[in-house]
């Protein structure tokens, strides 16, 4: 099945900010992809091309979509659209910068997803399992979503707070079951908030979950969440995980959470304090991007029990992996296709996560769109885990049910991940 055409444009993510979309066709029909966009993004990411002129406050994105039109899509046009890896190798050569400085990885990344979807179109199979197929797997586990009923930090414009407070129904017997009980918990919650700080509190951040400035401690945040979780007849059923996204709160070796200010090692105590009191399995860029000593201090102290995840600290790309591995520097990788900008290189960092007994959290960004790609790569590659956001907006919603689809067609086959560790 041969690459037609490849035409992207500039459309909106959930945030109201450009991003890029591409539409790939061949003679099957067309196949669509967007970008997702981070507010917390790190440092080491792969290059966001924003135009940094009038419209759009700067970050239009029409050197982006000039780059897909006039650079890439001559140079795979006529191609097979089975050609992941090849696809993906020429548009890498074609950009032959380190960090995808030259045609962005908001060029790359779109076009890189459309081939995937059309390669899964092509084979006549649907994309969790033609992902698995270039993966090699047996795409067959539904993972257990982190749910970000709290948020806040930049997604909440808040500073010096810990950005997302997750619930995990690692007790549901099915992916669809563990939604409901998030839904059903995510109501409550509002009627917490509403009854105890007034419908204000009730308004909500980036990623769909409830903002409420009243909430001032992590504790407190934790406390109403599980209250939520009880009302709503879940006591017991959920894991808590946080992102820290602590990068955004550490400046000059010292972390500020609130008022409090912590070095690396007082923080790794405080997630210690945190984990000895609640049921919390999960802890997502605990320090920041480039703190590597505190890292592996966290891991040595935490990591038998708890999960820790890079976010920042690795940015999906196989090289910063490395040196986690080696240095013992966590023990999970968060996994955002944007960060490192093709699907082929976001499979090999999850297979190299794997390989060393790691896990991976596939996750969203922030800024999100309809595209529900995600839920297909999870599944596709057996990660057992998903980050994207409150069961709120359709942004978020549109990668849970893409997910409830693919349980639903797996049937029997169907095995939800449930606990991770
Ligand atoms: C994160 C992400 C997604 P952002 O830090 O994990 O939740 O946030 O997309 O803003 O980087
Ligand atoms: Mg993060």
């Amino acid at each position: 099945m041969k690459i037609l055409s490849v035409h992207a444009r500039e459309v909106l993510d959930s945030r109201g900010n450009p991003t890029v979309e591409v539409d790939l066709k061949t003679s099957q029909g067309l196949f669509r992809a967007m970008v997702p966009s981070g507010a917390s993004a790190g440092q080491h990411e792969a290059l966001e091309l924003r135009d940094k002129d009038k419209r759009y406050g700067g970050k239009g994105v029409l050197k982006a979509v000039a780059n897909v039109n006039t650079l890439i899509a001559p140079q795979i046009k006529g191609m097979l659209c089975t050609q992941q890896r090849e696809i993906d190798d020429i548009m890498l050569k074609l950009d032959g910068t380190e960090n995808k400085d030259k045609l962005g990885a908001n060029a790359i990344l779109p076009v890189s997803m459309a081939v995937a979807k059309a390669g899964a179109a092509a084979q006549g199979m649907p994309l969790y399992s033609y992902l698995g197929s270039l993966f090699g797997s047996n795409p067959h586990v539904l993972p257990t979503p982190m749910c970000n009923l709290i948020n806040g930090g930049k997604h909440a414009g808040q500073e010096n707070s810990i950005q997302e407070h997750m619930l995990m129904p690692v007790k549901a017997k099915t992916f669809s079951d563990g939604i409901r009980a998030i839904a059903e918990t995510y109501h409550q919650l509002h009627k917490l908030l509403k009854q105890k700080f007034g419908a204000m509190a009730t308004l909500i951040g980036d990623e769909g979950g409830f903002a409420p400035g009243q909430l001032a401690t992590t504790e407190e945040r934790l406390n109403l969440m599980l209250e939520a979780a009880k009302n709503a007849g879940y006591d017991g059923e959920m894991s808590i995980a946080i992102d820290s996204a602590s990068s955004e709160f550490f400046s000059d070796g010292v972390y500020t959470i609130g008022s409090k200010k912590y070095t690396g090692g007082e923080l790794t105590d405080f997630y210690a304090a945190l984990a000895s009191k609640y049921p919390i399995a999960s802890i997502e860029d605990g320090h920041a991007e480039d703190d590597w000593d505190s890292w592996v201090g966290m891991t040595k102290k935490l990591g038998s029990k708890t999960q820790v995840v890079g976010d920042d600290l690795f940015v999906t790309n196989t090289q910063r992996i490395q040196r986690g591995i080696q240095l013992g520097a966590a023990n999970s990788v968060l996994i955002k296709l944007n960060q490192i900008g093709s699907v082929s290189e976001t499979l090999d960092a999850i297979r190299m996560a794997q390989k060393t007994g790691w896990t991976a959290v596939v996750s969203h960004r922030s800024g999100e769109t309809e595209d529900s790609f995600i839920a297909d790569l999870v599944v596709a590659t057996n990660a057992g885990q998903i980050k994207t956001g409150a069961p709120a907006r359709s942004d978020r919603n549109a990668k849970y049910n893409q997910l409830m689809r693919i349980e639903e067609e797996l049937c029997s086959n169907a095995k939800y991940q449930g606990m991770i560790r």
